[in-house]
């Protein structure tokens, strides 16, 4: 007789319920060491290959080949190198360049290099992200593919609600196992509910003898050897392991990334299966051998990952836990619910009220987290998949260096930079959820040597089909034009060199991407494209044809997509010719970076000379009008 009822089994098929069944499957895959992989892959390299990913003098991701010199994050260059015997293969991250608003590699150049020609100076670059993000969006979308029960985690990692998928494949698709073909007890099964002859409280069926031979994907946790299957949780585990693990082969067929993971009845059990076997692994963990895995694989409470940090440690402090065996020691000393646990909590923190050994917790929390702690002790703290996460905020910053910012035309040289990578950021977010963002409030902080912080904020007002740099480069430097004038051009000679500017975007609208511009800003809006709509809001409200087949180059407007397109095929001929004979000034299909890259000889001793500001005709030091006319692209 089985435990589960028709109710549970069914139950996995809601997306709103899933996780609540006793059946529940999650899972968590994280990618490993996925900057070094990213790295790897994209440089050509081996998985044999010893590589970390660095930013500046650190190493930010390793490898798994560099992990067997022993080396970790913790590691500089310089002795990671050395523990590798020179073997080492770093790669520093992509950079932007100050003044530019898009990123590069520079491939064989970092701090490792006694060549001063081949570093990475951090006064005029700053790290990108974005080839990561990119790779990550990728990873993502393969699991989009497969499941829309998928939630993103983080960079590097995301958590699936399997419960559906199982169940459906459980009741109509081909189990695979060459056991269960013929399986005739799973077609009764089937049969039973395709023709609703079930009632919903009734205890399912046995498990077939049949089913009980079906395949795991990966490792399961299994420390005495019992037999694996035994119910019907056991069935759809290992229905869960297949499917992540054609997940998992899809990523690293189509992008070549390895990764781990865990699966289990919880999203946090889940996620210490997918730390516990590093890389390219996978581990089950069947719900009769939870508390086994808790206890028996050095897991402490501060091993989950929300009590990783100071409240970890605040929880140890009042439960009085051991050093090891935490998870065990609460899970045996509250046995018969939260509610010895909630007084015990309340109890202590008032016993500790005077020492200044509690700051995180307070009574006011004590009674969720003895709920929270009663169910994680257990392996059954049940949490449904995150709903999107609404992004309230975007930041771009720069820690200056030296000489990184000594005026306000290196100001708004990293404004640029910002801005490039602000735009990247948000057409990203757009794409993944396919909404149109446009952020309302733009800060510009700017801190100087002695800490002081100096705050500007603007107002974002996109009169644009499409977020250009541009857009943030002027805001951006409107404010930072207002606070230079306030300060510097008001003799506040402290004020340069700034140790740190950024520029936070927030308050973001949020709009259908089938919705027109107009729909979105109303008759305040001017242009109006992006969606599949053809006409232009021009401003005052009025309508014009907007001609969508348009050359950017050439400023030509064409009457059919047809004679559009060959045209643009005379641009790719015209590019080919440039790669053979060699580019010039009157090259007229470069884009913007690439004419800045190949062409801009003023850019070349930028770095080196910034042009000063006219003072005489400027009237006041520092104040510099129409200071965008020097960085007109
Ligand atoms: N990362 C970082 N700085 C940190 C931690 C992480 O820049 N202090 C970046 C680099 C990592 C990526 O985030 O590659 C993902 O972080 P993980 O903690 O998942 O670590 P890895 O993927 O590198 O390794 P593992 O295989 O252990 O997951
Ligand atoms: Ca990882």
């Amino acid at each position: 007789m089985s435990q589960f009822t028709w109710k549970d089994l069914i139950q996995l098929n809601s997306d709103s319920k899933s996780y609540l069944s006793p059946l529940s499957c999650m899972a968590h895959v994280d990618v490993n060491a996925f900057f070094a992989q990213a790295e790897q892959i994209r440089c050509g390299y081996t998985r044999d290959d010893p590589i970390v990913c660095v930013q500046w003098n650190s190493i930010i991701a390793v490898s798994y080949a560099a992990r067997k010199y022993g080396i970790s994050r913790l590691d500089t260059i310089g002795s990671a190198m050395e523990k590798s015997g020179n073997k080492l293969i770093p790669i520093h991250t992509a950079v932007f360049r100050r003044g530019e608003d898009y990123w590069q590699y520079h491939d064989g150049c970092g701090s490792w290099n006694s060549d001063k020609s081949k570093q990475i100076p951090a006064n005029l670059y700053k790290v990108s992200l974005d080839p990561y993000r990119r790779e990550s969006r990728k990873i993502f979308r393969i699991f989009r593919k497969h499941s829309d029960r998928v939630e993103k985690a983080s960079v590097d990692e995301v958590f699936l609600d399997l419960g559906k998928l199982c169940f459906q494949r459980l009741l109509t698709e081909d189990i695979i196992s060459k056991s269960t073909e013929n399986c005739e007890s799973l077609g009764i099964l089937r049969e039973i509910f395709q023709q609703g002859e079930y009632n919903i409280d009734s205890t399912l069926p046995t498990v077939p003898e049949e089913l009980k031979l079906l395949n795991f994907v990966g490792d399961v946790y299994n420390p005495e050897n019992k037999p694996l299957i035994e119910d019907w949780d056991d069935v759809i585990f290992a229905i869960g392991s297949q499917l992540v693990g054609e997940m998992r082969d899809d990523i690293e067929d189509s992008l070549g990334f390895t990764t781990s993971a865990g699966i289990a009845r919880t999203k946090y059990v889940a996620k210490l299966g997918s730390n516990f076997k590093k890389p390219d692994a996978q581990t089950v963990i069947l719900n009769k051998y939870v508390q086994d895995f808790l206890d028996g694989e050095s897991f402490d409470i501060t091993s989950f990952w929300t009590f990783g940090g100071k409240i970890g440690n605040e929880i140890c402090t009042l439960l009085k836990t051991p050093e090891t065996g935490s998870i065990k020691f609460i899970r045996e000393n509250w046995p018969d619910g939260p509610q010895g646990l909630h007084n015990y909590l309340n109890k202590r923190i008032l016993e500790l009220s005077n020492t200044n050994e509690i700051q995180t917790l307070d009574s006011s929390k004590t009674e969720a987290l003895s709920q929270k702690l009663y169910d994680i002790s257990r392996g059954k703290f049940l949490l449904p998949l995150n709903e999107k996460p609404i992004v309230k905020s975007m930041m771009s910053n720069k820690n200056m260096r030296k000489d990184s910012c000594c005026n306000i035309i290196h100001a708004i040289s990293w404004i640029e930079v910002f801005s490039g990578e602000l735009t990247a950021r948000i057409k990203e977010l757009e794409q993944e959820y396919s909404k149109l963002i446009v952020p309302k409030t733009v800060v510009l902080l700017a801190t100087t040597l002695k800490k002081k912080v100096y705050r500007k904020t603007g107002h974002f007002i996109h009169n644009h089909s499409e977020l250009t740099p541009k857009d943030f480069i002027q805001i951006g430097t409107k404010l930072m034009q207002d606070i230079d004038n306030e300060n510097y051009g008001a003799k506040n000679s402290f004020f340069y060199p700034l140790l740190n500017l950024s520029i936070t975007i927030s308050n973001f609208e949020i709009f259908d991407t089938n919705k027109t511009i107009v729909d979105m800003f109303g008759n305040h809006a001017k242009i109006l494209t992006k969606t599949t709509n053809n006409t232009k809001e021009v401003e005052g409200g009025k309508q014009e044809e907007l001609n969508l087949f348009c050359c950017k180059f050439c400023n030509i407007n064409f009457e059919t997509n047809k004679e559009f397109q060959e045209h643009k095929d005379f641009h790719v001929a015209l590019k080919l010719s440039d790669a053979m004979n060699g580019i010039s000034e009157d090259s007229k299909n470069l884009t913007i970076g690439e004419r800045r890259l190949l062409l801009n000889k003023k850019r070349k001793n930028f770095d080196k000379t910034p042009p000063k500001t006219n003072k005489k005709s400027k009237g006041k030091r520092g104040s510099t009008p129409g200071i965008l006319s020097f960085f007109s692209k």
